[in-house]
């Protein structure tokens, strides 16, 4: 049976993880291959509701916003993401497992035992084949989203200590899990992070090669 390649982006806000998955969307494309480009939390019908109750409300306990990451998680998954990887696809998911490692038990607290115990059964053990860690302090990913359309979100609005814990968490993962996650300078420009992801998509892929 075919089976696709799951690729999720993660990184502090503004790091530019929507803008590097449209450049590589297209690339897959030219390339033959078909990416279906997807998010969380926000996928279907399910996740716009539950995307709206995280981001354009009000405060939310620590707990009751962990479930609702969790069953976008498992909703998208199940009706999503596997089924593209079963048909072959390129999954390219702006954020994933890791950010409610790193948001909500590094950043927030919670148990970070129980918080990756519950990701696995959110995703029936399913894992990115391969994750790129967009890496830049706090402050200047903050400063982007400044001037965006739209404003900030009840996330963004968190203090800057709770974006700089979300960093180094995500710093940390990266070096527990080498192989699978690749950090990019998210700094640099965007065509600059563009070629680097694409070289390592590249050396993953047979097809993109
Ligand atoms: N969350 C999510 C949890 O707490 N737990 C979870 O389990 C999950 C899944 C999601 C929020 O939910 C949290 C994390 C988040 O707080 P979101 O709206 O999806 O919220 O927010 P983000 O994923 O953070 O996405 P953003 O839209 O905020 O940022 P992106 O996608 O990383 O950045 P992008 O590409 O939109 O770029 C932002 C701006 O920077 C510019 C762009 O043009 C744009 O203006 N830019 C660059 N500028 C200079 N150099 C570069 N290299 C640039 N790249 C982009």
């Amino acid at each position: 049976m075919a089976y696709g390649l799951f690729v999720t982006f993660e990184g502090p806000e503004g790091a530019g993880k929507t803008t590097l998955i449209r450049a590589l969307e297209a690339r897959v494309r030219e390339a033959g291959m078909t990416p279906v480009v997807t998010r969380e939390p926000g996928a279907g019908e399910f996740g716009k509701t539950v995307r709206s109750l995280l981001l354009e409300g009000g405060e939310i306990a620590h707990p009751a916003e962990l479930f609702l990451f969790l069953a976008d998680r498992a909703q998208h998954v199940e009706t999503l993401i596997k089924p593209a990887l079963a048909e072959g696809k390129v999954v390219l998911c702006d954020r994933h497992a890791d950010s409610t490692y790193v948001y909500q038990a590094i950043a927030r607290g919670l148990d970070p035992t129980f918080v990756r115990q519950a990701n696995t059964f959110a995703t029936g053990g399913l894992k990115p084949d391969l994750t790129f860690l967009l890496d830049l302090p706090a402050e200047v990913g903050l400063a982007r989203l400044s001037n965006r359309e739209g404003g900030q979100d009840r996330l963004d609005r968190a203090p800057l200590e709770f974006h700089q814990k979300v960093r180094q968490g995500f710093l940390d993962l990266a070096a527990e899990e080498p192989g699978r996650i690749i950090l990019l300078d998210a700094t640099q420009d965007p065509k600059n992070v563009e070629s680097a992801a694409f070289a390592t998509l590249s050396e993953r892929t047979v097809h993109l090669r």
